[in-house]
């Protein structure tokens, strides 16, 4: 059934829609699937994603086709004809009334509006492809979420840094990912920390048998503290408190609290939440419960749903948009081309999008109206050789950056790991040229030796002019 005379009208003017601020407005790209027209399928999606279904029922009334979401914009050939990049674009906006404030405090929930946005249209059969590319949210909306409460200003100052442009995070990841016993986990942690800032649990690594929270927390806590004394310098770590149940979740938060305020380091500790799997629910128990504790969002999963090679779910833009909104510290935004995880370099934008006052997303001008920003998380096949590029790509390095090979496989130890990625910074932010950096710092030096293959590959002349570093 054409439903386009109630679910479209391509009068309506986006900057008016937008000057009017009562509009929730969604960037699709869609491929119809054969038999059926573009504005079609368009009208069938907007109907299915506010006030219709794929029929007229009886029981509409005005009211009802008052606050129906409309297709406001089509170009049928705007992606041209590839069958899963292919297709056309076309735009709806939202009445703000359709979408679902909390009736404890009339924050708006995250899980209804992507159950509107992005729900029973993902699974139409009118369709061969459908991928929600941008959205923006007015002004009344985004002053209705939590937003991020800690964010990476707590973190720069419990290492004593300015509050304001403190720089680059050198982080890690404890490798391997699973099987380490609680004494060898504990032991990699203190020698990273000879040399980075910030450790982070592996996404999978919570409370397995062979090393369960309870007994290498305390021993996590133990070594922070000795490689404070050791080298005078704080250190964070973040644990991953992920659970279904939100009462583990607590628990486990408090937990990890209480072994580390045994070393007066509460504030060194950031909470890892595997928050596409564990979903809006998991992530805002954590951001509800610890407000002080930076909120680490690991995004395990988001491939399913954002990755390039799908016609199907939304771009990576929209989930960091949903995630700032949510209300994490910290999102890992990928690493643009420069690590092991799909994506480019023009990605930029995913980090600006959540780390600015306002960025031009693919479609739309996004204002925060001041929500706190969420801070980039750089992870994902990095090492000290890929940073120099990355960050020349990015434009600075406010971020934290986890290298699990990047510091685990550094030939000398973990510690000359984390130095190495602290080396790569100030080279990229002294403008100096790697390999005349690397003459004068050994660590970055031995990054050569321990990646030769990014080595050939990013600096093609380091052999003879650098040689090997014992
Ligand atoms: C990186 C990592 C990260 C992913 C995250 C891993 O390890 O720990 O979880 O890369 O990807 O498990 O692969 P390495 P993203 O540093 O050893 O690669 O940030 O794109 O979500
Ligand atoms: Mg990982």
């Amino acid at each position: 059934m054409d439903q386009s005379n109630r679910y479209a009208d391509l009068s309506l003017n986006e900057a008016d829609l937008i000057a009017g601020g009562k509009h929730f407005l969604v960037a699709y790209k869609l491929i119809p699937a054969k038999g059926f027209g573009f504005l079609e399928v368009a009208a069938h999606i907007a109907a299915e994603s506010s006030t219709g279904t794929n029929v007229e029922v009886s029981t509409t009334d005005d009211f009802t086709r008052g606050v129906d979401a409309l297709v406001y914009d089509i170009d049928e050939t705007a992606f041209g004809d590839d069958v899963v990049r292919g297709g056309g674009l076309f735009k709806v906006a939202f009445p703000v009334e359709l979408f679902d404030p909390s009736i404890t405090d009339g924050v708006f929930n995250i899980s209804h509006l992507w159950s509107l946005i992005l729900g029973n249209n993902q699974g139409m059969g009118d369709h061969e492809g459908l991928r929600m590319l941008d959205f923006l949210v007015p002004e009344c909306m985004v002053k209705k979420f939590d937003g991020p409460s800690a964010n990476i200003t707590n973190l720069w100052k419990v290492l004593g840094r300015p509050e304001v442009d403190g720089g680059y995070i050198s982080g890690t990841i404890i490798k391997p990912k699973l099987g380490l016993r609680p004494e060898p986990f504990a032991k990699a942690c203190y020698d990273f920390w000879l040399g980075g800032d910030f450790i982070k649990n592996d996404e999978p690594q919570a409370n397995q048998p062979f090393c369960p929270m309870k007994t290498v927390m305390p021993k996590i806590a133990e070594s922070m503290d000795r490689a404070q004394q050791e080298t005078g310098e704080a250190k964070l770590f973040s644990a991953n408190a992920t659970a279904d149940f939100h009462g583990e979740c607590i628990a486990r938060g408090d937990f990890i609290l209480e072994c580390f305020a045994k070393y007066d380091s509460a504030d060194h500790v950031a909470f890892l939440i595997d928050g596409f799997v564990s979903g809006p629910s998991g992530v805002t128990t954590a951001r509800r419960a610890f407000p002080d504790t930076f909120l680490h969002f690991h995004r395990a999963g988001h491939g399913a749903v954002t990755s390039y090679k799908s016609p199907m779910g939304m771009d990576p833009l929209c989930y960091m948009k949903l995630v700032r909104l949510m209300g994490a510290s910290g999102m890992h935004t990928g690493t643009m081309g420069y690590g092991k995880m799909e994506g480019h370099g023009k990605e930029t934008v995913l980090a600006y999008m959540i780390e600015r006052d306002e960025c031009m997303g693919h479609y739309y001008h996004q204002n925060w109206y001041g929500m706190k920003a969420t801070t980039p998380i750089i992870s994902g096949g990095m090492n000290a050789l890929r940073l120099p590029g990355f960050f020349e790509n990015l434009g600075h390095g406010n971020v934290i950056n986890t290298c699990g090979g990047g510091a685990f496989g550094h030939i000398d130890s973990p510690a000359a790991g984390g130095q190495s990625l602290n080396q790569a910074y100030n080279c990229w932010k002294e403008g100096a040229d790697p390999i005349e950096y690397a003459k004068t710092h050994p660590e970055f030096a031995r990054a050569f030796d321990s990646f030769p293959g990014d080595a050939d590959k990013i600096f093609p002349d380091w052999r003879e002019k650098l040689g090997t570093h014992k």
